[in-house]
């Protein structure tokens, strides 16, 4: 009996990201591109990520510093390696990366070409964790220029709330490479398959359990929490008068690792204000405004704590935190209603 076309077609990230393409007649392709020019970065820095663990541990390649030397080179290497892949294309304007404190205008050769997408990135969040061999990962999120029309972008340009995102995802170098992305129509994970050099279709269409059986959070900041999170995290640890069932506590402390994890079994992560980080740690524009993007897109939500969906945040600075509770939606629901009726 001859094999069902499904049984034998794999189904590289390539082929998908042309076939959602074709799904709108108006696509110039240039999306499609982009997305492969991050799909080779994310090859590139896999490879170098594994590799770092065999340099830490021969050890006499490097210096005695060679855990932070390597991962600040890491961290500049993937922030480079990205950069690279995309600033000759004339498909972006301008990126935006969490290593360098000013955006980087990309001067296009051919100015009728000049790039219409705004790309922002988080190259390594996490590579404190390289040294112990905890998973870690790369946040981007694309934009449509809005505030320049030829040429270089603008700060201006990457000024934009997260609801404009034309896509975000994340890849995660855990126990096999993941590169987790949404256009709006849906969450797909790919795995990369190290034996071909190619992202393979793994997790079709995510969807988010709407109750989530995690709560991730550091709880050692539970002093410094305002008295409404406390109730939050409390609730998830013991219960709630039926309101909330008590969590199972999962916590990481690697960013893409835990939002990935809840998002596949359900679960709510929180890393909120606190009396030292009055804004909360995270950044905005290129770790919580992504993450928000993928986890609405399978069926999650995103708020900062303070009354907003993380997407209709207003930025107003490149590099500005927020505080994120994000995950399982009802989950999410139950953290809003609470932190409503403290204030
Ligand atoms: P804490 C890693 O340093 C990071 O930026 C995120 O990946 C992670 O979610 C968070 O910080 C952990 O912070 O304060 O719990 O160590």
């Amino acid at each position: 009996m001859a094999r069902s076309q499904a049984q034998t077609s794999v189904i590289t990230i390539e082929r998908f990201i042309m076939e959602q393409e074709r799904l709108h007649p108006e696509a110039t392709g240039e999306l499609s591109n982009l997305l492969y020019d991050l799909c080779l970065a994310a090859k590139i820095i896999s490879r170098q990520v594994r590799r770092a663990g065999l340099t830490d541990i021969l050890g006499e390649i490097g210096t005695t510093n060679v855990q932070g030397e390597v991962q600040q080179k890491l961290d500049v290497f993937a922030h480079d390696t990205v950069r690279h892949s995309v600033e000759h294309t004339g498909r972006v304007c301008i990126v935006a990366s969490e290593e360098e404190e000013q955006p980087i205008p990309v001067q296009v050769r051919d100015d009728r070409r000049s790039g219409k997408y705004v790309l922002l990135y988080d190259p390594l969040d996490g590579s404190s964790n390289i040294g112990v061999n905890v998973s870690i990962g790369t946040i981007f999120s694309i934009h449509r220029r809005n505030a320049t029309k030829r040429g270089p972008g603008s700060l201006a340009d990457c000024l934009q709330k997260g609801r404009a995102q034309i896509a975000a995802g994340y890849i995660l170098y855990g126990s096999s490479t993941m590169l987790v992305y949404t256009t709006g129509q849906g969450v797909h994970g790919f795995t990369l398959d190290p034996t071909i050099g190619e992202f393979l279709l793994s997790h079709p269409d995510i969807r988010s359990p709407a109750v989530g059986q995690y709560y991730s959070v550091n709880e050692s900041h539970w002093n410094k929490w305002a008295p409404g999170i406390q109730r939050v995290v409390g609730a998830f640890k013991n219960g709630d008068h039926g309101r909330v069932e008590a969590k199972n506590a999962r916590y990481i402390g690697s960013l893409v690792a835990d939002i990935h994890r809840n998002l596949m079994s359900g679960g709510v992560f929180l890393y909120p204000a606190d009396t030292n980080a009055p804004q909360g740690k995270l950044r905005l524009l290129y770790e919580a405004a992504p993450l928000a993007f993928v986890v609405e897109q399978a069926g999650g939500a995103a708020i900062d704590g303070l009354g907003q969906d993380i997407l209709d945040v207003a930025p107003t600075e490149l590099h500005q935190r927020t505080p994120l509770i994000i995950g399982s939606k009802q989950d999410v629901a139950f953290a809003s209603a609470v932190l409503a009726e403290s204030r």
